[in-house]
């Protein structure tokens, strides 16, 4: 069977960026699609038209959305190669668990490190600390989520920290000061091509969050 592979993505989404990882991880070839998301097209709209968001995998014609979904799409299609969840049950079991509490819990606090003044901001750099510090208990002693080698949960996590300048700055606090195993796990990370080659560069992220501080009127 063809393979024709496509990635409906925009550059500074971490939820991209897991689809970006997990491509690489594999040696996957694809036609690599960008996005305007303020002018979405009409391929999006067709492949996604429930979310209307990015990112979509669209496999040999079929697409495929929601940013972990398709990761272990991935691994379940390409499953001879670099595996990216734990063969045993359990141990898949709580790196999905994992993968989910960061799309339920971080996002949104991350988001009001910039998007938000005042308290709601302090809440939101208190929350993005206490969930940071509980993914290092995660992590404990290993290099990686995953053990030896990037994981499922690696991949959902690392990509918010191409943002982690901007949360700092705009909300002037240090995340390697409360949480040195992630900054430490962070740089491990990056040292993986599959991840260094699929996460913008963190100083051209932070122009992009004070253009859409601006739109929002939060300059
Ligand atoms: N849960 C989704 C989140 C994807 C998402 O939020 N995508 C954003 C970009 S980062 C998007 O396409 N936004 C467009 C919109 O909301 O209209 C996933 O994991 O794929």
């Amino acid at each position: 069977m063809a393979n024709e592979v496509k990635l409906l993505d925009f550059w500074p989404s971490m939820f991209g960026m897991r689809v970006r990882i997990a491509l690489a991880e594999k040696g996957v070839a694809y036609e690599y699609v960008e996005e305007d998301l303020r002018n979405k097209s009409p391929l999006l709209l067709q492949m996604n038209p429930i979310h209307k968001k990015i990112p979509v995998l669209v496999h040999n014609g079929k697409p495929i959305s929601e940013s972990s979904i398709i990761v272990q799409y991935i691994d379940e299609t390409w499953k001879d190669r670099a595996p990216l969840l734990p063969s045993d049950p359990y141990e898949r079991a709580q790196a999905r668990f994992w993968v989910d509490f960061i799309d339920k819990k971080l996002y949104d606090e991350t988001r009001k490190t910039w998007g938000s003044k005042g308290e709601e901001q302090e809440a939101g750099k208190r929350g993005m600390i206490a969930i940071l510090k509980q993914l290092e208990e995660v992590l404990g002693e290993k290099a990686f989520f995953g053990g030896e080698c990037l994981g499922f949960l690696d991949i959902g996590l690392i990509g918010f920290s191409s943002w982690f300048y901007s949360y700092e700055t705009i909300g002037k606090f240090s995340i390697e000061a409360e949480c040195p195993k992630i900054m430490a796990w962070v740089k491990r990370c990056l040292q993986k091509e599959s991840v260094s080659k699929s996460l913008p560069d963190p100083m051209k992220v932070y122009p992009f969050v004070l253009e859409i501080m601006k739109a929002l009127g939060l300059d």
